[in-house]
């Protein structure tokens, strides 16, 4: 048995870092030989060939075959996961709705293009941006599929709140947990430490003795250092988030195959879940069960965090409602 796994935008930065993970085995374990087809623009092309060369070169044993192409039908054929990771970046000048409507050209199609082409019960991740709303039209575009496959990334932002977190309290990364990210993958994100916990117990006593008054710090420090770290990266780097990205892509998809033992984050189509109106691809803290997200409910919600969370979900109907008078939706 193997894994088709489909991903576009394969010739660009996050690409090239999720190419050699996934043929390592660090997507899906040791155990599972894997398919790649590359989906790249003409533009892409050459440089989606030049990294299946080195795929070769790697003598990956878990590796049976890499395709690489320009033709969405093509790329999607039988596959099995899809990493949407190629977009068009916001250009000089570009105003929001310009974005909308380029990316709608190319989520739109390649959604149609799944529904048309991919395995009966493919999963797909969009992480190219607007991840959200990009998410929101493939779905939208993919007739048959149930939209609960798609589902957008935001466990980048996850895994940053809960490595700001870990930082402040000196413990190590992976003691904390419950640190769900609502809302948008954008600004307005919502990162929410109301929930965490450190080796299973409450974080926020250790919280309150070390940064004192806890609502200011998550107003002055941590909110904002989580939603803008990836303008920090681009300050400090001189690019883009790409190996985070890359890897934060492997724990979703990774998680979503083989299941959680605790809640994380992941942007999966609202049923109303929370206020949140039905359709909207929206972050929420969810567990991975039988194969399927399901959103975590019954959590207890401040007034404080609902404010945070409506201003988010406020931009995402904004997005919709601007795809849709693009005709998009
Ligand atoms: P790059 O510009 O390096 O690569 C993008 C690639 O996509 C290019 O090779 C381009 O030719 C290709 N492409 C464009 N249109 C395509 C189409 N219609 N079909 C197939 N391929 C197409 O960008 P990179 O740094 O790899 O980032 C990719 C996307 O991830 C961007 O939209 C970026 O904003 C987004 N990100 C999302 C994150 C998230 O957490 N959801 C975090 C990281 C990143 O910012």
């Amino acid at each position: 048995m193997s894994t088709t796994i489909t991903i576009t935008g394969a010739g660009g930065q996050i690409g090239y870092a999720l190419l050699f993970r996934i043929a390592a085995g660090d997507l899906l374990g040791p155990d599972e030989k894997v398919r790649l087809r590359l989906l790249e623009i003409p533009q892409g092309i050459g440089a989606a060939e030049g990294a299946a060369l080195e795929l070769q070169d790697g003598a990956f044993g878990l590796l049976e075959h890499v395709e690489v192409s320009d033709d969405a039908a093509v790329g999607f054929d039988g596959c099995d996961l899809a990493l949407l990771v190629g977009a068009r970046p916001r250009g000089p000048g570009m105003e929001r709705g310009d974005l909308l409507a380029a990316n709608g050209g190319i989520f739109g199609p390649q959604g149609a293009a799944i529904a048309a082409n991919a395995s009966p019960d493919v999963r797909v991740t969009v992480v190219g941006n607007p991840a959200n709303t990009n998410a929101l039209i493939a779905a939208a575009s993919a007739d048959g599929v149930p939209s609960s496959r798609f589902t957008a990334l935001t466990r980048l932002d996850e895994n940053r709140a809960r490595a700001q977190l870990a930082q402040t309290l000196a413990v190590p990364v992976d003691t904390v947990r419950r640190v769900p990210i609502w809302g948008n993958h954008s600004a307005t994100q919502f990162p929410d430490v109301s929930h965490a916990t450190v080796a299973g117990r409450p974080a926020s006593e250790a919280l309150e003795a070390i940064v004192g008054d806890v609502p200011a710090w998550l107003d002055s420090t941590f909110i904002p250092r989580v939603a803008k770290r990836g303008a920090e990266i681009i300050e400090v780097r001189g690019s883009s988030s790409v190996a985070s990205a890359a890897s934060a892509t492997l724990d979703h998809v990774r998680d979503w195959v083989h299941g959680t033992d605790d809640w994380t984050s992941a942007g999966v189509v609202s049923q109303g879940q929370y206020g949140v109106p039905e359709g909207l691809v929206c972050s929420f803290p969810v567990q991975s069960i039988d194969g399927e997200w399901q959103v975590v409910e019954g959590l207890e919600v401040s007034d404080w965090a609902r404010q945070r969370i409506e201003a988010s979900v406020a931009e995402l109907v904004e997005e919709r409602d601007a795809v849709t008078a693009l005709g998009l939706l």
